[in-house]
This record gives structure tokens, sequence and C-alpha cells, in this order.
């Protein structure tokens, strides 16, 4: 059945006109001895771990947020997310000069005479289009949410999302496609694996261009090198979000762990949440849904015990830093609305609009003894900015639900009201 396609596919292109074969198309255009397989295929070896670690801890951070019947998530240890979003975003950072240097070495491609031999070939080129294109677009719009830029007019996390699964699959696709050339520059000089399934004349050519390649050694070493330490460069400086003893080398991170009111990066500030008179109103109160529903004044909260957990709050921006937190626990909080200890809730902020205001707390988190309704931060009152009078903080959870400016909680999942 597939003889006919094979046919198809492997059917001899007419070549174009001999004329065109001229400046970047003519012979030997690109004389450079790094432009190999040997380079291309390494370098590849590496872009691919990247973008598989990056796709995996992408997940991992897109199920928590939007948690499907079946994902668990635990709410220990306590900076399991702290690691896989700082990872996340260190890789992806990385990942940027690694991709230069990959389609600097695979550019001359672009102008192969013929352009294509077998419609098969022409089918993985258009391939790489598309490998090409997610990548840069993952890439671009990833360092620009960590700017916090968002000169683009759709919802960057969705995007960002299914355009992780497209670069995967273009990943997958483009690996197979050039199963032959991988398995050739990853093999060893020389050996006749090297050039198995090439006619001869292009075997002689690879080994040649390659030999060449490895005599040029000086020149090979300093690429490698240059190469290594920006990819090296890029990702310490993004550490620094998360390792505070990397803080001071952090120059390109937007967030200083440590730098902010109270010791504490602020994402977003209570003027733009538009909370400032709300949050301070003497009228607050918490509201909580239940069987004994709740209605508690910041003095009531304070009378009850008070606890101090040490927690990070880790932004899927991948800034994270540790703070002492002092509050009461959500579980004691719920049991005295005579809600179960694991019963999932939705905790809303005094905010009337924006993505952030509500946040589901599920029950490994609910139940957890180091969940906090949080009143003081690194032993003050907290901070308007860092969510004064009552915020949630939980292990293990991303930033983005550890919502600020509570104001009530209900059994649920799912926004309350809007
Ligand atoms: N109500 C509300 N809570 C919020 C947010 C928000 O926009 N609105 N931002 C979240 C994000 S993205 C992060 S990273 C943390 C940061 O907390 P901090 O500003 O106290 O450091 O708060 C979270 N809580
Ligand atoms: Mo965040």
């Amino acid at each position: 059945m597939t003889k006919p396609l094979d046919r198809v596919l492997g059917a001899r292109l007419p070549d174009p006109p001999a004329a065109l074969r001229r400046g970047p198309f003519g012979e030997d255009a690109f004389p450079s001895p790094l432009h190999t397989e040997r380079r291309a295929s390494r370098v590849g070896v590496w872009l691919g771990v990247g973008f598989v670690v990056c796709f995996l801890t992408g997940l991992i951070s897109h199920l928590v947020q939007n948690p499907p019947g079946w994902f668990y998530w635990p709410a220990s240890p306590v900076w399991l997310y702290r690691w896989t979003q700082g990872t996340h975003v260190a890789v992806g950072l990385a990942l940027i000069p690694l991709l230069l240097v990959k389609l600097w070495t695979v550019y001359p491609k672009l102008f192969a005479w013929p352009p294509a031999r077998t419609p098969a070939q022409l089918v993985a080129r258009l391939a790489v289009l598309v490998l090409v294109g997610a990548a840069v677009f993952q890439l671009l719009t990833g360092l620009l949410n960590l700017a916090k830029w968002y000169p683009f007019g759709f919802f960057f996390t969705t995007t960002h999302y299914w355009t992780g699964w497209i670069a995967v699959g273009a990943v997958l696709v483009h690996v197979g496609a050039l199963a032959p050339q991988i398995r050739r520059g990853l093999a060893r000089r020389g050996s006749p694996a090297a050039v198995v399934g090439l006619d001869e004349d292009d075997a002689a050519r690879v080994v040649a261009v390659d030999e060449a390649a490895e005599h040029a050694a000086v020149s090979r070493r300093a690429f490698v090198l240059t190469a290594g330490l920006a990819t090296g460069a890029v990702a310490l400086t993004q550490w620094g979000q998360t390792v505070s003893p990397l803080g001071q080398v952090s120059v390109l991170a937007p967030r200083i762990p440590g730098v902010g009111p109270q010791g504490l990066p602020v994402n977003q500030t209570a003027q733009r949440a538009g909370v400032t008179e709300t949050a301070v109103d003497p009228a607050w109160r918490l509201t909580v849904d239940g069987p004994t529903p709740l209605s508690l004044t910041l003095a009531d909260l304070q009378g009850m015990t008070q606890r101090t957990e040490r927690l990070p709050i880790a932004c899927v921006e991948g800034w994270s830093s540790n703070a002492d937190w002092t509050g009461v626990r959500l579980s004691e909080v719920l049991e005295a609305a005579g809600l179960a200890p694991d019963t999932e809730v939705t905790v809303e902020s005094l905010q009337t609009g924006g993505l952030y205001r509500v946040a589901t707390v599920s029950p490994p988190h609910v139940r957890s003894p180091k969940t906090l309704l949080a009143l003081r931060l690194n032993g003050e009152e907290l901070d308007l900015d860092h969510g004064y009078p009552l915020r949630l903080i939980a292990p293990n959870r991303p930033g983005v639900m550890q919502t600020k400016w509570i104001t009530r909680i209900a059994p649920g999942t799912g926004g309350i009201g809007s």
C-alpha cells in the first residue's frame, strides 16, 4: 500500500535552471568548516534535550494550574514547583543562544542545490519551517513574558502552551526525518557506520567536510567554547532569580530575591489591582461559606492560633523567593466553618477583575498544615502590596495561585460570582 506513495515521494524532481546557481546558491558559498552535520547534530542533541525539559516542566506548570481529575500535585516538598519552574525558565533562556548557534550551523542548507531532490525532501524541509517557527515563537514569547512585556494581542499562557505541543511534535518529525544524517553526525569520525545510507559521492563529501572541520581545531574549539559560555551565562543569570547567592550575577533578571517591600519582590501592586481602598476599609471581613458560615474581622483572625512557616513565592515567570509567613491555618478556618479538612475550596480576592482574583486550593494543599491565610510577612504586618489584610500562602504552588487581598472562601472550584 505504501509502495505507490513511496514512488511519488521518492520521485526525482527536475533540477531548477542552472542560471540560478549563483550567490548563496553557488558552489562553495559557505566555506566555514563549522557548518557540518557533526556540529548540527551535536548542537541539535542539546537543543532537543532542552526543548523536552522545557516541554515537561511547562506541562507540569500547566497541569498544576488547570488540574484534570486524574492529576495529583502534592503539597510537599515545598520547593518542588520552585525548581521545576525555575528550570523551565533557565533552560528556555539557555536555548536562545543554542538555537542561534544551530541556525547558524545549518542555514547554508537553505541554499542547498538543488533545493529538493524528491517530494519527501521537500516535505521534510517544510516541516523544518514549522519547527523553526514554533521554536522561535516559544523562546521569544517566553522571553517577553519574563520581561513582563506583552506586545502581542493574545493570551500568553494558552498560546505558549499549545505552541509547546506543536514545537515538541515538530522536533519528533524532524528527528525522524533526519535520522540518517543525525546518526552520521553523532557517529565517530571515520567509522564505516558514519556513511551508511549515502551514495558514494555524498559519503565522500560528508567525510571530507567533517575532517576539515575537525582539523580546524582552533576555530572549532573557540566556537564550541563561545556557544557554551553564552548558553551557560544566560542560564546562570536566570538561576539568580531562584538561588539567592546567584542574585549578584542576575543582571538580566527582572526580579531579584530579597528586593522589594519586606524583602520580597512584588508581582501585582495594590494600586494596579485597584484595592488600595477596599483593603484598608475597617468594614473588611473574611467570609467563609459552609455549614457554619463565618464572617471574621482582622481582630478575629489575629485572635486565632498563629503559625509561622518558611515558604517560597515561586512565580511562573521564573523568579522565586523564600519568606517567613505568619497567620492562621487554612484547615483550621475551614474546620471552624464546619467543612471537612479535605474540602476543595476557592479563595476570592477583593480585586474586581484580573485573571488571578480567584484560585482553587485542592485537597492536598487544604490538608497541609503549612497552608496559611497569612497576616504577617517576615515578622511585620503584611505590606499592602503583598496582600494586606490577608493572603493565601501554600507550599509547592505557583505564585499565580497565592491569592492576595482575600475576602472570601467557598467550597468548590472555579470562580465565585464574577
Ligand atoms: N489578587 C491577586 N493575587 C495575586 C496576584 C494578582 O494579580 N492578584 N498575582 C499573583 C502572582 S502572579 C504572584 S507571583 C504572587 C506574588 O506575590 P507577591 O507580590 O506578594 O510577591 O502573587 C499572586 N497573587
Ligand atoms: Mo507570578
